[in-house]
């Protein structure tokens, strides 16, 4: 073995050596003069476009997408050895041109968005109207021409070395070599960079989540490659079995009415009324459930819960998409789509929704996030949902002091949107607004920032003399369940304070607000076995034979997934009731849609207070839940909830309503079956 690496070492010490000696180097250089050029033309853009952007240390410093870059274009690069004399030179200007144009189009629209650019976008003219204009008027800044030097010093170059005679034209064989060569060391340079990337940076490439994460760490070419094949994918996959979709979208809701076709005691009890939606990052049930050492996490929610109508058995339905997720079913009463996001994906699709439907009620309908328009795509995606204004974090003032974790706080935010609101109900006769919040994110790591709030656990010792003594044990601190509660509670007292600010303005008076948790916060079953198991005497868990031990399973992490959904009024018309039927984010749209006077046949949730008992919550990757049983499909087994036999058809029968009804939301989305025109433009093809 020892003889074996040594005569590794020796190998790799004589290839070295002979590269070296022999100046391969330096050779490879002089025989791909123009080759060489273009890689580091195009490289030399992408990173100025980053380091000229996003100005980290984190960012400027960064190899990663320098590689990443070299790969992409060593790739493309090297089918220009394919082609005969100047034929070389045009490929790789066409290239360099276009990548140029990538870095300067991109450089333009972070300066008006603070984001990156995306071919999906080049369908929607309110995109090109204000960039276009802002372009002429005053966007287009001196940085976005420093992208056209090393452009034309390619150019340039070229001329010279063909001025000279130095422009080198390769024999067939040769070209054909120096393009396998090139590209199995694009090809290497693309794997070594595959390594060095986390599952999570993987996932979020994917998904598309955050446009200025993916640009930081894969580059601007793999950013905007990986764009183009988003923005074609749903068209593709659009373009067969619209028929199908569109017969089985009918025959779901065949026996479902036109208008709504019943009443009950809270048919249209909140008509009229501004509406108030607070979207409440990662708020999970558990946090309003909790107490340390007498104080609770969450005191200014849970005295709201007291006065108004709350459902104790709530579920987000969330896919990859999570908070745009939730906003698409809360908002549409339709379930996450089966791949990519509705958000990211399908913003350009027809939606039912309810800002919609109220703004046909005469409602102002906006929306209000402190975060950067583009995340999730909200500034396509809001407007599709049918909200006239979104107020997103280029209308909010952002001081360094106010920023927590993922941006500006919660506190502020809160404070500056009742600004908002009041300027809104001064020009509007009612609205409808929905406000996201933030600072309650995972990874919950800006702990210093949430305010003084401790997760430990005090013991009351009894002393000999009577006094008593009071020990502190670290419980939950540094944990991450423990330090979610924390930024809950801060999450808690900015809404206290936001509550309080707008009764002040006297916003509360004809309100109704609306709360949900839109998902759960992930958190590690392991800090939930700790909590529910802490031994104070060893700082540990119990051991699982003590007779107090709680099992936490895989089906109590799940069902512990619930988050809030809260209706409340200060005038008391909603009266105070805790609903404790299985409910999901799709029953929201139905529910209050009755209560605020508004219909919409193509709902898949219900409307709760007729569907009661009988209702089930549906996951978006096939599991479901009822007041009965909640069903794992992926190992299909399921744990009951009753003292009751559960039937093997019950079960069955519920599998396909599950499945007809994730594909019918799917289908609903993907081929715009919602969109009227589009039956139009169908059958006008089919005619043809
Ligand atoms: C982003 C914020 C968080 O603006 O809404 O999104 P999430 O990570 O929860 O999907
Ligand atoms: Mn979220």
């Amino acid at each position: 073995m020892k003889e074996k690496l040594q005569n590794l070492k020796n190998k790799v010490i004589h290839f070295f050596k002979k590269i070296k000696k022999e100046h391969v180097i330096r050779n490879y250089f002089k025989n791909n003069r123009l080759f060489v050029a273009f890689v580091i033309v195009c490289v030399i853009n992408s990173t100025m476009l980053r380091i000229l952007t996003m100005q980290t240390t984190e960012n400027i410093f960064a190899i990663r997408p320098i590689i990443a870059d070299l790969g992409i274009v060593m790739a493309i690069g090297s089918f220009s050895y394919l082609f005969k004399g100047k034929g070389r030179y045009r490929y790789l200007s066409i290239w360099a041109v276009l990548f140029t144009a990538i870095c300067m189009v991109n450089s333009v629209y972070y300066t008006f968005y603070t984001s990156f650019a995306s071919f999906s976008m080049l369908s929607l003219t309110q995109f090109i109207g204000p960039v276009g204009d802002a372009v002429v008027q005053n966007v287009l800044q001196l940085k976005d021409l420093f992208y056209l030097i090393p452009l034309f010093f390619f150019i340039f170059y070229y001329h010279r070395l063909a001025k000279k005679g130095e422009y080198q034209k390769y024999e067939k064989k040769e070209r054909k070599k120096k393009f396998f060569n090139t590209l199995i060391v694009g090809a290497i340079t693309l794997i070594v960079f595959c390594f060095t990337l986390s599952g999570l940076e993987i996932g979020r490439f994917v998904k598309q989540w955050n446009r200025e994460y993916i640009v930081m760490r894969f580059g601007i070419y793999l950013y905007q490659g990986n764009d183009l094949v988003k923005s074609l994918q749903p068209k593709i996959t659009a373009m067969f079995g619209y028929d199908n979709a569109k017969k089985d979208m009918d025959d779901y809701f065949e026996g479902t009415s036109d208008t709504q076709d019943y009443t009950n005691e809270y048919t249209n009890i909140l008509e009229g009324k501004n509406v108030i939606v607070i979207h409440a990052e990662s708020l999970q049930d558990v946090a309003l459930n909790t107490t340390f050492n007498g104080q609770e996490v969450t005191p200014n929610l849970n005295k709201m819960i007291k006065e108004g109508m709350f459902f104790s058995n709530f579920y987000s339905q969330v896919s990859v998409g999570t908070s745009s997720d939730t906003e698409l079913t809360f908002n549409t009463s339709l379930m996450p789509t089966q791949s990519g996001t509705a958000f990211v994906s399908y913003f350009d699709r027809t939606y039912i929704s309810t800002p919609k439907l109220l703004k046909d009620k005469g409602y102002y309908t906006f929306s209000m996030h402190a975060n950067n328009a583009d995340f999730w795509n909200r500034r396509a995606m809001h407007e599709s949902l049918g909200y006239d204004n979104f107020y997103s974090k280029e209308t909010y003032e952002v001081k360094d002091e106010d920023v927590i974790g993922l941006g500006l706080s919660d506190k502020s935010f809160f404070a500056q949107s009742v600004e908002k609101i009041k300027q809104i109900s001064e020009e509007h006769e009612k609205f409808y607004g929905v406000l996201i919040t933030l600072t309650n994110h995972t990874p919950f790591s800006d702990v210093d920032k949430y305010g003084e709030f401790k997760v430990t656990m005090n013991e009351t010792i009894q002393n000999e003399d009577g006094t008593t003594t009071v020990v502190e044990h670290p419980y939950l601190e540094g944990t991450k369940l423990g330090n979610y509660f924390k930024s809950v509670h801060y999450a808690d007292a900015a809404l206290g304070e936001f509550f309080q600010k707008m009764d002040e303005e006297g916003l509360l008076d004809n309100t109704v607000v609306i709360l949900y948790g839109d998902h759960d916060a992930r958190l590690p079953r392991a800090d939930y076995i700790r909590m529910l198991n802490y031994d104070m005497q060893t700082d540990d868990v119990k051991s699982s034979d003590d007779p107090t031990y709680q099992e936490f399973n895989s089906y109590h992490y799940e069902l512990n997934r619930k988050v809030p959904l809260l209706i409340w009024t200060k005038d008391g018309t909603i009266e105070p009731q805790v609903i404790d039927d299985v409910m999901g984010m799709y029953d929201v749209m139905p529910t209050i849609g009755n209560m605020l006077g508004f219909y919409n046949k193509y709902a898949l949730g219900h409307d709760i207070f007729e569907i009661g008992e009988d209702n089930i919550v549906v996951f978006p990757n096939g599991n479901w839940l009822t007041n009965k049983v909640y069903y794992n499909s992926q190992d299909e087994e399921y744990m009951p909830l009753k003292d009751e036999i559960i039937s093997e058809d019950y079960i069955q029968e519920n599998n396909s309503y599950v499945e007809n009804l994730l594909d019918v939301s799917n289908n609903m989305i993907v081929f715009d079956l919602l969109n009227p025109d589009k039956d139009k433009v169908v059958n006008e093809e089919e005619e043809e």
